[in-house]
């Protein structure tokens, strides 16, 4: 990242013109000091020493000085000894004799974790920043310096900090030709057509911002994968990306086809238990470590989505999965096995279909097998009750998926802030093992004392200028990261952590700003799919509303597959009386949401088919309800905008006036999906909308006749395009 100018700037948040604010920065922006906080930092000094040569400590000394620089206002050295009082020592008691001689408590933190301490050494002042590895160093560096962007004391450092899960991915869904499937950002930032030979300098970048958050690996292509990438020429290509990426501690993955060695190996089959299909496994793991010596694993969507797979043959997920395991435990790696499976039997419900097939197989799989979950059993909704499957296969890995990238979420122009979702998640109790067997417990390994654990989140990064489409899903990259280092994080910490960062500390500006992303979730569900509705999206694209959409390619693709709304009620009956997919739960979770009573009100139409007139907790009946959620979320966001608009003077003019842009396309998104959905609802209760509400702006037929046929991260052109509907306001 280029350094800017240092300009300092005059008060709280108003920055020269000079400096362009056009979110490539992301977090690790720099920017100098106030004059009065500058004072609190004279102790930090002008040096950066450490006794180490790898390539991980100078990237640590280059951030330390590039931030303490721009930070401090001041010319800053790096060394390898310290020659002035005033300074900051990193290393491992391996490379550094003084951190040795310092016995900082590092015997349980591993190879990532850190210690960061103030102390004086012969009399001179130093800030340690120490690790096991120079990994650790690097993150506890990050670390040190955001104690300064955020403007907290540095004068007596005593922070200790490991990550709790091992895994910490980044699942890129992009393609060979540089498209990214559900991506809103651009193109891939990975240039399959110039690697090897040119890397593109903005991977470093990359790699700095996602080391800045402890994220330690990167799968750089989509599960819907081609075979492709296993060919001698790409395995090159991604040999480049990983010997960029490795001094940030960050290793490559890749995403497996299954029928590989049919495609790209002639050989007849791809059954797992076939020996010259596990011959040809073997020897693709050993041409990629000849070539990429600390490669991560793969990554399989199998039998999913027409995805091929050991079923093709027969044969289980655990076959297929150990099999590609046996291939990569000689070099150390890892396979991730997806359990986002449903098959083309259209079953009763869909969402019992991870927990039907995997389930049975627990204890089946290999030690470096993970069978990564998405957090809820659908498929990445506003709301959905966590997996079934957290919990429920003490004896098999289990790492979590989430979706950064927000496919259902209003993409890159709707503010989402997804911490909150991701928080929830995390601390649903599963009851494995009785009360507080959080999912968060799981995915740390502590409830089952699994050793490997992991976190991944399907990348929203593109090439746009912002990485990510828009400001604020900056905040979602950043809170993924912190998150799977601590499951347990405060989702509000993070957002206030993160919005210092980003734009600046001054509070008349960071509390309306958390306030705008922690509500932010609450409110999309509200316009989109409020009570426990989910995929109301319109088909293929999931960007605007379509909840009367029947004719989808199979019935568990349709929104009225999952809404179930007829003149009697509406929801989805997963009780013993519909589906049971509440049996797949833990008995005490189980009996909490088959009772109308019990379940929470923002599940309630995902468990239960409820009749229009039933009382919910504010005493409206539940279509009285419905609309006015609906409403409020339109209401919201309207508010939501006019806070911002308050924001105007204490924000650079880039960054405000584009976030202001996508809240009036937010604004007008969230209309259409409340008078959408009201109009579509209300065709089939046949009820008045309650006293004072609004009808909605059009006809149903003007809505069903809405469709975007160019919708972004489709991945290919073919989409049916149909004719604009007709005007017909009708106020
Ligand atoms: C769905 C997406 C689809 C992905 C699939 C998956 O619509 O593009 O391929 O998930 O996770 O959410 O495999």
């Amino acid at each position: 990242m280029k350094l800017l100018p240092l300009v300092l700037a005059a008060a709280f948040g108003m920055l020269s013109a000079a400096q362009a604010e056009d979110g490539y920065q992301l977090w690790l922006r720099y920017q100098p000091l106030e004059k009065p906080a500058l004072a609190g930092y004279r102790g930090v000094g002008t040096e950066v020493v450490s006794a180490s040569h790898s390539a991980t400590a100078k990237v640590t000394a280059d951030e330390l000085v590039r931030g303490l620089s721009g930070l401090l206002a001041k010319r800053i050295a790096a060394g390898d000894s310290i020659r002035t009082g005033g300074a900051v020592l990193f290393g491992t008691p391996t490379n550094s004799p003084t951190i040795a001689s310092l016995k900082l408590p590092l015997e349980n933190l591993g190879p990532e974790g850190y210690v960061i301490r103030s102390l004086t050494v012969k009399g001179k002042k130093i800030t340690v920043i120490a690790g096991n590895s120079d990994i650790g160093a690097l993150y506890g560096a990050f670390r040190f310096l955001k104690v300064i962007q955020t403007r907290a004391p540095a004068d007596h450092l005593d922070i200790v900090s490991a990550p709790a899960v091992k895994l910490r991915l980044l699942d890129h869904w992009d393609n060979l030709d540089g498209t990214i499937e559900r991506g809103y950002a651009g193109a891939s930032i990975f240039n399959w057509w110039t690697l090897p030979e040119h890397v593109s300098p903005r991977l470093v970048d990359y790699a700095r911002a996602n080391a800045s958050i402890g994220i330690n690996g990167a799968v750089v292509i989509n599960v819907n994968a081609s075979a492709l990438i296993l060919t001698r020429d790409y395995i090159a290509k991604v040999a480049a990306i990983a010997d960029t990426l490795r001094p940030y501690g960050i290793k490559v993955y890749l995403s497996a086809r299954f029928s590989a060695p049919i495609e790209i190996g002639r050989l007849p089959t791809a059954d797992p238990l076939d020996p010259a299909v596990r011959a040809w496994w073997k020897n693709k793991a050993d041409e990629i470590y000849h070539a990429i010596p600390d490669f991560g694993g793969f990554l399989v969507k199998a039998n999913s989505e027409g995805q091929p797979g050991p079923q093709d043959y027969g044969r289980s997920h655990a076959d297929g999965a150990n099999m590609l395991a046996d291939a990569l435990a000689p070099h150390g790696g890892v396979v991730m096995w997806r359990a986002f499976v449903y098959s083309h039997e259209v079953p009763d419900d869909r969402i019992k279909q991870a927990y039907s097939e995997f389930k049975p197989f627990d204890g089946k799989f290999r030690d470096n097998v993970i069978v990564q979950v998405k957090n809820g059993p659908l498929d990445f909704q506003p709301r959905e009750p966590f997996s079934a499957l957290f919990g429920a296969t003490p004896a098999t890995n289990t790492g979590l998926e989430v979706q950064i990238t927000k496919e259902y979420l209003g993409f890159n122009t709707h503010l989402v802030y997804l911490g909150p979702l991701w928080q929830e998640v995390m601390q649903s109790d599963t009851y494995a093992k009785g009360p507080s067997s959080t999912v968060a417990k799981v995915i740390d390994g502590s409830l089952f004392g699994s050793k490997l654990t992991l976190m991944a989140g399907v990348s929203n990064i593109g090439a746009d200028r912002n990485w990510c489409g828009s400001i604020f899903d900056q905040a979602n990259w950043y809170a993924f990261g912190r998150l799977a280092w601590d499951p347990n994080a405060s989702a509000g910490d993070i957002a206030n952590d993160w919005v210092k960062l980003t734009f600046n500390n001054n509070p008349a500006l960071t509390k309306p700003v958390v306030g705008l992303m922690m509500g932010s979730r609450e409110i999309a569900v509200d316009y989109m799919t409020p009570l426990g509705l989910a995929h109301q999206m319109g088909t293929s694209g999931h960007y605007g509303p379509g909840p009367w959409v029947d004719d989808a390619g199979r019935p568990d693709w349709n929104p009225v597959y999952y809404a179930r709304a007829d003149r009697s009620g509406i929801g989805f009956d997963r009780t013993a009386t519909g589906s049971n997919a509440v049996a797949q739960y833990f008995p005490a979770v189980a009996d909490k949401f088959s009772k109308l009573e019990t379940t929470p009100e923002n599940l309630l139409l995902w468990f239960h088919h409820v009749p229009w007139s039933y009382r919910v907790a504010s005493g409206r009946t539940l279509w009285d309800e419905l609309v006015s959620r609906y409403t409020d979320g339109e209401a919201k966001v309207h508010a939501m905008a006019g806070t911002w608009a308050k924001l105007k003077p204490l924000i650079d003019a880039e960054r405000f006036d584009v976030t202001a842009d996508d809240l009036t396309i937010q604004e007008r998104d969230a209309k259409l999906w409340r008078d959408a959905s009201i109009a579509y609802f209300q065709s089939v209760s046949g009820l008045p909308l309650p006293a004072g509400m609004k009808a909605p702006a059009h006809s149903l037929s003007y809505y069903k006749a809405l469709s975007w046929p160019y919708a972004p991260g489709q991945g290919g052109p073919g989409r049916k395009i149909l004719p604009p509907p007709e005007d017909d306001t009708q106020h």
